[in-house]
């Protein structure tokens, strides 16, 4: 139990904890059955390009997400660039896409990597979904595609942003890469759209060391993908477009089926963690954990908060610092929007307020299977006792953290 600014780790106090807690550490399920899985794909001496782990994989996702295609890729950001591409649009139609400015990176990469130009919009200011209040003025006759983002498990507003595409006739496609298992209303993610993409990265929910997958109920769209990924191949073994190689190996899908086997529990877990969450940070000032909307399911594998600089009394970045030296390895998700990204410089004038504004207050804290009440109680205490000497803990920390700040 922590008192005052001298027992925090920054300041010299000893470490709340020995080893890190951390967000994103990997749902790996049992590990004799994946060895199992392991020596089985050993076995059959058929490591890649679409082997019978890879298929039971698939079939699983799609189970879960709804649909009918479940198209398995090496890793999300190739599955959106796929996505963005000619190949998947049915030729050239427009060469901007709609995506929000509070996301990670890769929605924006993909479809600059494509050769394409991403147009960002703005989100709501308490969820950080994208908003499609701002979504029609952004539409041009160049348009090709919305790419809406179910930030943290939080479904997009998905009917207005269906309406939306419709009205235009645009693609519509979700990166649900934190999002499988989650629902909007009593429809499970996945089917929404013309395409929705999963990542199955070590830090998800599920994993499969590296991996990703593209879901959809387009059967002509789900072929199509599956050539893409295989170099073009069709499977009259002709090359019928351009293509990638975006397979997901057996070693990945006998990690992805073992992490498969054990998310229910994580799920449980998580709920419950969340609860625990609510509870010890209740009454902190300016720290703010991001509910849930109930009408939807959430894995809850992602704990936000946010760090209102003038009712804390601290700034997130130092409250980051804080926390890091007490081994609780929190994550600024996500400390910068996509205007504000270097790479994209010639959109610094965009007008982003909410995204920008939550980009410097969103805090991840560890979850997970790893982390239990005890840890919570541990955390949240950290967290308290440093904003109940907000300026002090500032004083000190600005010296002490000097130009070493995420932002
Ligand atoms: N769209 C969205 C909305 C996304 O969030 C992402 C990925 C993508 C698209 C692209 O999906 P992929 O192409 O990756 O399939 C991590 C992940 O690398 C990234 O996949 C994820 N989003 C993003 C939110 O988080 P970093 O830069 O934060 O990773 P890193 O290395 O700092 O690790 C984060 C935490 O996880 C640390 O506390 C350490 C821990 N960790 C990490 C790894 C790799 C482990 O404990 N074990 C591990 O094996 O991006």
């Amino acid at each position: 139990m922590k008192h005052g600014t001298q027992d925090l780790a920054l300041f010299g106090g000893p470490p709340a904890f020995v080893e890190d807690r951390r967000v994103g550490r990997p749902n790996q399920g049992d590990r004799r059955r994946f060895l199992d899985r392991m020596n089985q794909v050993l076995d059959n001496e058929w490591l890649s390009n679409m082997g019978p782990l890879m298929h039971e994989f698939e079939a699983r996702v799609a189970e879960i997400a709804g649909v009918r295609h479940c198209v398995s890729l090496c890793n999300a950001t190739v599955a959106l660039q796929m996505l963005v591409g000619d190949e998947a649009t049915g030729g050239a139609i427009g060469d901007e896409v709609i995506v929000p400015a509070l996301t990670f990176p890769a929605t924006a990469h993909a479809v600059r990597w494509r050769g394409l130009r991403h147009v960002v919009c703005d989100v709501d200011p308490v969820t950080g979904l994208i908003d499609p209040d701002r979504v029609e003025a952004l539409i041009t006759p160049r348009t090709r595609a919305i790419i809406g983002v179910h930030l943290w498990g939080q479904p997009c507003d998905v009917p207005r942003l269906e309406k939306i595409a419709e009205k235009y006739g645009l693609r519509l496609y979700f990166d649900a890469a934190p999002a499988l298992g989650c629902s909007y209303g009593d429809t499970p993610v996945g089917g929404f759209g013309d395409a929705e993409v999963f990542s199955f990265h070590a830090t998800k929910v599920v994993n499969s060391f590296e991996g990703g997958a593209i879901v959809t109920d387009d059967d002509a769209l789900a072929d199509r993908m599956r050539a893409v990924r295989n170099f073009g191949f069709s499977p009259d073994g002709r090359v019928g477009h351009v293509g990638t190689n975006g397979k997901l190996n057996e070693a990945a899908a006998a990690m992805g089926l073992t992490s498969l086997d054990a998310l229910p529990e994580t799920v449980a877990h998580n709920r419950a963690n969340y609860e625990r969450y609510r509870v010890a940070l209740a009454g902190i000032p300016g720290v703010r954990v991001l509910e849930y909307d109930e009408q939807h399911r959430n894995t809850h594998h992602y704990l936000m908060v946010t760090v209102d600089r003038e009712a804390a009394g601290l700034h997130r970045d130092l409250l980051l610092h804080v926390l890091r030296a007490e081994h609780i390895l929190a994550q600024p998700y996500f400390a910068q929007a996509m205007h504000q990204l270097q790479p994209y410089a010639e959109d610094a004038q965009v007008e982003a307020p909410h995204a920008e504004a939550l980009c410097g207050q969103l805090l991840a804290l560890p979850t997970g299977p790893a982390v239990g009440a005890d840890d919570i109680e541990t955390i949240s205490d950290a967290i308290r006792v440093a904003v109940a000497h907000g300026p002090e803990v500032t004083a000190l920390g600005q010296a002490r953290t000097a130009g070493t700040t995420d932002r």
